[in-house]
């Protein structure tokens, strides 16, 4: 794709964002102007890697040319209808998704923390409903190290200070065991009628890509079936092909009562979530009694079918999985004390940077931007390296070099 030149120059966009935008990012100092596939463009027309994919929204690459002519198509026709009508998309995208995924029903939502907030509702009046909880007894079992978003429910849920600290009062009937222990789950299901379920990541995202012990999530759903507890997965982040199968569920072949998907649901191009579960639980919510305004618009389902398709049609889980452990071999290789450890799963990837050597995970990423390549660190110290799937061998190879190179350069 030819570079494009833009009239704003990145200096006086980010200036423009620093003067007049809330400052709750500190953004790493690049502005992209324009995207394609596995590439993005500054307003002075350099090239970049994108090596975050919108925090995995855009699995299918930027600007997916199906994508995009999906969503031209149904913003001619209609775009937004409510939900006090029904529209001609909902009902095919509803039946698409349901079968896709092997579940009764959908619940169209927008963005991943909706999801999240709809699958908490939903276990709760199931509590009440099904299992018979008490009268608004009923908790939810969430893990140290969760991050599903920014509500206020959601950071109610949260062990990171930077997300709850300051905002109480905080949602009562929430508790936390930690990740990955299988022990302190069956503890606590074992002795407490009121948990109606157990919510987490099967790979921890924001947590910096932290990958439980092989057999966990299979152990997770035998433990949640025996004790009648249902299990939510949060496949926002993990889903659709990023951890180089469909879910990262299906890397143990279980299926959680709940499946939250967003992001790459629409490729990227809009907020879509949704929310999939049984005739049991779905069920319990009744007309009036949950929705969004936008949920299940028109564009939004013409969207999603086509990015579910453009998964399925170019098998992005397999190039998922070959690729990432192309770039894990790639930087396992790489002869510095810097690299901590390298971990992840598909093209859900982190490095852990050992900054005792002076060098910070930061100066690294400005390291990777100057030879072309965006990522972020988050924790200070942990980079994370999740390009979109649609990657190539040549194109991963010219990246592990970028980073090779970065990191050889600062190692002192
Ligand atoms: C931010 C990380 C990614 C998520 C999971 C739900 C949501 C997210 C597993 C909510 C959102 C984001 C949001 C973004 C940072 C981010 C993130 F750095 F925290 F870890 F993806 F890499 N479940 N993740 O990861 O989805 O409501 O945002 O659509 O700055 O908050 P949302």
């Amino acid at each position: 794709m030819a570079e494009v030149k833009e009239r704003i120059s990145s200096e006086d966009a980010i200036a423009l964002e620093n003067k007049y935008g809330a400052h709750n990012y500190a953004p790493i100092k690049v502005v992209i102007s324009q995207a394609k596939g596995v590439y993005v463009w500054d307003p002075e027309g350099k090239r970049y890697y994108d090596f975050l994919s919108a925090y995995s929204a855009v699995n299918q690459g930027h600007c997916h040319p199906r994508i995009i002519q999906a969503l031209k198509e149904q913003a001619d026709k209609v775009t937004l209808t409510s939900r006090a009508f029904y529209n001609h998309r909902l009902g095919e995208y509803e039946k698409y998704i349901t079968e896709y995924f092997g579940y009764d029903r959908v619940l169209p939502m927008n963005t991943g923390v909706e999801g999240g907030e709809t699958a908490v509702k939903l276990a709760r009046r199931w509590g009440y409903d099904v299992k018979r909880i008490k009268p608004y007894e009923a908790k939810i079992l969430f893990v140290e190290g969760n991050f599903w978003g920014r509500t206020l429910a959601a950071i109610s849920s949260s062990s990171d200070p930077s997300s709850y600290t300051g905002f109480g009062p905080f949602m009562p009937g929430f508790e936390r065991i930690p990740y990955n222990d299988l022990q302190a789950l069956e503890a606590k299901l074992s002795t407490d009628p009121n948990i109606a379920a157990f919510m987490f990541e099967p790979i921890q995202g924001e947590a910096g890509v932290v990958v439980p012990d092989e057999g966990y999530i299979k152990k997770v759903r035998e433990l949640c079936s025996k004790y009648n507890v249902l299990m939510i997965a949060d496949e926002v982040q993990t889903g659709l092909c990023r951890t180089g199968k469909m879910l990262a569920c299906d890397w143990e072949n279980v299926k959680p009562d709940i499946l939250i998907l967003g992001k790459a649901l629409s490729g990227g191009v809009m907020p879509v979530s949704a929310v999939l579960a049984s005739d049991e639980i779905m069920l319990t919510i009744k007309p009036g009694e949950h929705g969004s305004t936008f949920g299940g618009n028109p564009l939004a389902c013409a969207v999603a079918m086509e990015a579910l398709q453009v998964l399925k049609d170019e098998r992005l889980d397999e190039n998922a999985q070959a690729m990432g452990e192309f770039l894990r071999k790639g930087l396992r290789d790489i002869q510095s004390p810097l690299i901590q450890t390298v971990r992840g799963k598909g093209l859900l990837n982190a490095i852990v940077i050992d900054e005792s050597f002076g060098i910070t995970a930061n100066q690294l990423c400005y390291g990777f931007k100057d030879r072309g390549l965006l990522a972020k660190p988050t924790h200070g110290n942990i980079i994370r390296f999740a390009p979109p799937l649609v990657i190539n061998e040549e194109q991963m190879e010219e990246c592990i070099s970028i980073i090779r190179e970065t990191i050889i350069k600062h190692t002192p």
